[in-house]
């Protein structure tokens, strides 16, 4: 038989977006749009958009999230360089550990792998501690399972909501 499709190639993964510099709300806005465009990458959805105090270094702006769906061809390591040259076309500097950025792009979840490289590490380390992650992930996928890890669900009883409001 002749093989047609390889619809078990596409992976689903989830994106998490953040923004607190330089109009945060149109920096996510088009990077959702340009994370749409990517090459070998289809059926993007996304969570609504979030803003909440800065979690880490005080006296930042306050912070935008998102959080995005799509399926991908590309392996991780292929994946994470669109996404930091994305971060890059935003002119992202990085100055400070969890500071201030115009555009972070985390990978969050690539189908149910664990990664665990110089580059990469998926699940993303603070996924079960943040509300900014988690709530707007389980607006769009509420029944995820998080690989090697508590259910979704158990997450967000175990993450209080803080000062995070949907925009
Ligand atoms: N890297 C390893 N694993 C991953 C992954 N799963 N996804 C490596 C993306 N990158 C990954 O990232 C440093 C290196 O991590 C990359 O070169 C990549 O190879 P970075 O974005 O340059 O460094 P960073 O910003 O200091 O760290 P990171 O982990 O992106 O910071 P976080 O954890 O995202 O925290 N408060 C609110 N309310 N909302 C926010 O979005 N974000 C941060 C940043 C702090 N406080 C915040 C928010
Ligand atoms: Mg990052």
């Amino acid at each position: 038989m002749v093989e047609t499709a390889d619809s078990d190639d596409w992976i689903r993964c989830f994106i998490g977006l953040g923004s607190n510099l330089e109009h945060p709300v149109t920096q996510v806005a088009s990077a959702l749009l340009e994370l749409e465009r990517l090459p070998q990458c289809r059926n993007l959805i996304h969570s609504s958009l979030y803003r909440s105090d800065p979690v880490g270094p005080p006296g930042q702006p306050d912070y935008i999230n998102a959080v995005a769906c799509l399926e991908t061809t590309l392996q991780p390591l292929a994946l994470l360089d669109a996404m930091q040259a994305l971060e890059q076309q935003h002119q992202r500097v990085r100055i400070q550990h969890w500071g201030p950025r115009t555009l972070d792009l985390d990978l969050l979840l690539y189908g149910d792998q664990q990664i665990s490289n110089e580059r990469l590490t998926v699940p993303h380390p603070y996924i079960q501690e943040r509300s900014f992650v988690l709530y707007p992930l389980a607006e769009i996928a509420p029944q995820l399972s998080i690989p090697n890890q508590k259910s979704l669900a158990e997450c967000l009883k175990n993450c209080e909501k803080g000062t995070l409001e949907r925009i």
